[in-house]
């Protein structure tokens, strides 16, 4: 099959719910020696996207939405070790921990933001869905993290991104740690709007933001460390 069948295949594998189908499609997309980033990027988010158009339309209902989530969690499964290849043990870049707030549970898009910072060299610690927004703060505390990683994929968990930056505030906390916010409804407009230290449209932005951001906590730390006053 060439590559864009391949990913059109991908697609209808989501689209109809095909578990088996989407687990032996991502592995011979890596059988071929195609990127695990772009198989996700063009065969399989396309696919769940236009389930979320379906169901928007009112074709699809739960059930479809739940069959389509789980094929893109088979595929994930297959491409996961092959996106962490490259991953330095060392974690040069700094410490992550990252999870969906409180009241939302959607994962997919999270899970493989945490993939791809871990096949970058953070250090991530994954929190999963419907994360306290108290325990991102205790876990970015307790891992000595430089970045507390937000994901919202609904207009009204969006604002928890937001309460998690005010209670940072409320803490003395904000200065120590960058907080970087992302999921489908979130803008770069959003993330400037509450005072988010970055924002990524998808994983690979998401990777090149969290960089920026551990570069400047640890200069910040360093700077507090040398001159406590
Ligand atoms: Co839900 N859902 N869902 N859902 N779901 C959406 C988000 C929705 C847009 C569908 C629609 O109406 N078209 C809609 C939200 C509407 C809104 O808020 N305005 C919606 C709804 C309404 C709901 C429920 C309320 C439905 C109900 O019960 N009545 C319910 C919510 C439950 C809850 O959370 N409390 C619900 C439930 C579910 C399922 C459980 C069935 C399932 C999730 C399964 C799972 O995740 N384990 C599900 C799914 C699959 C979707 C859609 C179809 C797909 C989401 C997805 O996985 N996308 C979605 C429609 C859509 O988004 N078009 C929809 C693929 C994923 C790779 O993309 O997560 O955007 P995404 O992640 C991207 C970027 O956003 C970015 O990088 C990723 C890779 O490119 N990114 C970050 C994500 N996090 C980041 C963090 C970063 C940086 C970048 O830094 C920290």
């Amino acid at each position: 099959m060439t590559e864009e069948k391949l990913f059109d295949a991908m697609q209808e594998a989501v689209v109809s719910g095909d578990k088996l189908r989407a687990r032996s499609l991502a592995e011979e997309a890596l059988g071929l020696g195609i990127d695990p980033a772009r198989i996700m990027e063009k065969g399989y988010i396309p696919g769940i996207q236009k389930v979320g158009d379906l169901w928007e339309q009112g074709e699809y209902f739960l059930p479809e939405l739940i069959t389509s989530a789980a094929c893109m969690k088979e595929a994930m499964e297959v491409l996961r070790p092959a996106l962490l290849q490259g991953g330095r043990a060392a974690s040069p870049e700094g410490a992550v921990v990252i999870g969906t707030v409180e009241g939302d549970i959607h994962d997919i898009g999270k899970n493989l933001v945490a993939s791809m910072l871990q096949a970058n060299g953070f250090e991530v610690h994954d929190l999963g869905a419907d994360v306290k927004l108290e325990r991102f703060i205790s876990e970015a505390e307790e891992k000595r993290a430089e970045i507390i990683c937000l994901s919202a994929l609904l207009t009204t968990t969006m604002l928890n991104q937001k309460r998690l930056i005010g209670l940072l505030a409320d803490k003395g906390l904000r200065d120590r740690y960058g907080v970087l916010v992302g999921g489908a409804p979130v803008t770069r407009a959003w993330a400037e709007q509450i005072g988010a230290d970055g924002f990524g449209a998808n994983a690979p932005d998401a990777v090149r933001a969290a960089k920026a951001i551990a570069a400047d906590v640890k200069k910040r730390r360093e700077h507090v460390e040398r001159d406590p006053r």
